[in-house]
């Protein structure tokens, strides 16, 4: 639902939600055992809130991390004169280079403290966490929004609003 939606013979909407009627049938073509109770325990207890229903239950959606064009239509809002960027270390160069660029994302991702940073960098390698300082990014024009799920995004930080890095 956030890269490869085709491949369950899927079509997001403008705003990225799919019926939820049509995403049973197409998941239960894979696994006939999957109910409408799977799919809410996944919106419940996933350990990012990943997705997330509409109101009426009728649709489902990721409420980011998208690489396929979506518009979440989220609301711009103020960031804090902080965010973090967890990151590997071999990136370290480039980065300092050409700043944060969002890549096959939508977004750049930038947490709200340094512990949750670290474990997106994690995933990457050796992990190394970037202070961004949003304030003054967000006063010289960009625009930040927040996920449902408590992500930061923008798109794309400068070199000159990363400071130093914390191994
Ligand atoms: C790096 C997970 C070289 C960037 C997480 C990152 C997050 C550069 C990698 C969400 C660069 C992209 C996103 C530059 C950025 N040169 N490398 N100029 N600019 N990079 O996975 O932020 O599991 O697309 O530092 O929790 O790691 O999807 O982005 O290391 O919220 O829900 O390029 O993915 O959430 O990697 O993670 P990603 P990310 P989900």
């Amino acid at each position: 639902m956030r890269h490869k939606p085709e491949e369950l013979g899927l079509e997001l909407d403008a705003q990225g939600w799919v019926s939820v009627a049509d995403l049973l049938v197409a998941l239960q073509t894979r696994n006939p055992e999957v109910t409408l109770d799977h799919l809410r325990e996944v919106v419940a207890t996933n350990e990012k809130k990943r997705f997330a229903f509409s109101a009426d239950e009728q649709l489902i959606r990721a409420n980011q991390g998208h690489s396929v064009a979506v518009d979440l239509a989220l609301e711009a809002v103020v960031p804090p004169e902080v965010l973090y960027h967890g990151t590997a270390t071999r990136f370290l160069a480039s980065i300092r280079e050409s700043g944060l660029q969002r890549g096959s994302r939508q977004h750049v991702h930038l947490s709200a403290d340094p512990e949750t940073a670290t474990a997106v960098g994690r995933r990457h390698g050796r992990p190394v966490v970037l202070t961004v300082q949003a304030g003054k990014l967000h006063r010289a024009g960009a625009s930040f929004y927040l996920s449902e799920n408590g992500v930061w995004l923008t798109l794309s930080v400068s070199p000159e609003y990363i400071d130093e890095a914390r191994v």
